[in-house]
């Protein structure tokens, strides 16, 4: 894992920044604060920008953080409780522009059409009904390591998430592909196509809700066929699944694909064995960060899997919460599941 500690000057410099930023927008989910994010990035600290610049270039480890930016706790207000129906206008602004423009440093931020009514920005919050669930809103539960959106072939390159608050330090578990030792012969194995990863229950039907943040910018046929051919797709993702190789890229410097989870049963024995292997391999090297108000961590979503402790939530305001960000290196590639070229929802 790397670390960046912000100075004094590079919190100072980043404050000037949001200022700017936080006077024109209220809130980062709009068309016109996405479309001057890249720019406003580019005056972000050299020292920040350099870490990032190398993470994104050269790979030199799974996992970055970015420490030293401060949080006014009582600022935030209260954990909310759900965010469906969350306002658009948010206390968490001037961190999220911090945030968002970090991260932009990467690559695009994007959002889901079928994930918390299409936000590019999301909230990780211990959710009540949710609670014993292996979902991020989950509490009670070990959230078992995955590859972020492991069933889609769009799935985000990285997984940003900065803590606004984390009473009782939680721990987001890492294990980086680097540090996995794989036998030659299950090496093999799982870099043949021959994996069914099933779509985890946040892009299910159940926890999708029909309007779209996005959905007044563009016509309602084009926005209503996007959503079910998005919808088309979860579904036969379900019931007819595409092989996979869980190891792909270069063979003796993989990158990885995994959701143990959302694979039980689907399965033939060879492969179930494959999975049981790899899975001892995985936790065999796993480490994780508790993430302290105002870390910001990146996660390459293509060496490293990530997952969460089970924690005691107590669903009175002051629970953990994270601000997530899915950042795609590229987004060409996923131009034909967005309305157009700037868009940065896929349905
Ligand atoms: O809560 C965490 O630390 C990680 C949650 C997670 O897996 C995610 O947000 O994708
Ligand atoms: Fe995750």
């Amino acid at each position: 894992m790397r670390r960046l500690q912000l100075h004094p000057g590079d919190v100072e410099a980043i404050r000037s920044v949001v200022d700017d930023l936080a006077r024109r927008h209220d809130t980062v989910e709009s068309a016109g604060f996405q479309s001057e994010a890249r720019l406003w990035a580019d005056e972000l600290p050299r020292r920040v920008r350099r870490e990032l610049h190398e993470f994104h270039r050269t790979e030199p480890s799974g996992v970055l953080v970015v420490s030293g930016l401060p949080v006014d706790d009582a600022g935030l207000g209260p954990t909310p409780a759900h965010w469906k129906g969350k306002p658009e206008v948010v206390p968490t602004l001037r961190h999220d522009i911090a945030f968002f423009l970090v991260a932009q440093l990467l690559g695009e931020p994007i959002g889901w059409a079928t994930q918390q009514d299409g936000r590019i920005m999301h909230d990780i919050f211990p959710i009540r009904e949710h609670e014993h669930e292996q979902i991020g809103w989950g509490s009670d539960e070990l959230l078992t390591w995955h590859t972020e959106d492991a069933f889609h072939p769009l799935r985000t390159d990285y997984l940003a998430l900065m803590c606004l608050r984390n009473p009782g330090g939680v721990e987001t578990t890492t294990a980086d592909i680097a540090d996995v030792r794989i036998e030659d012969d299950l090496r093999e194995i799982l870099a043949e196509p021959r994996f069914h990863i099933l779509p985890d229950n946040s892009h299910r039907a159940e926890n999708r809700v029909d309007a779209v943040a996005e959905d007044g910018r563009a016509e309602d046929g084009r926005v209503a066929a996007l959503r079910r051919r998005s919808a088309e797709r979860v579904e036969r993702a379900l019931s007819d699944p595409e092989p996979v190789a869980l190891l792909f890229g270069a063979p003796d410097d993989p990158y990885v694909v995994v959701d143990p989870y959302y694979m039980q049963g689907a399965l033939g024995a060879e492969e179930q064995r494959a999975l049981e292997r790899f899975s001892a391999a995985i936790d065999e090297a796993m480490s994780g960060v508790v993430l302290r108000p105002g870390d910001m961590c990146f996660i390459d979503n293509y060496r490293v899997v990530h997952g969460r402790k089970p924690f005691r939530a107590r669903f009175d305001g002051t629970d953990r919460w994270l601000r997530r960000l899915n950042v795609a290196r590229d987004l060409r590639k996923s131009r034909a599941f967005r309305l157009g070229a700037d868009h940065r929802v896929i349905y």
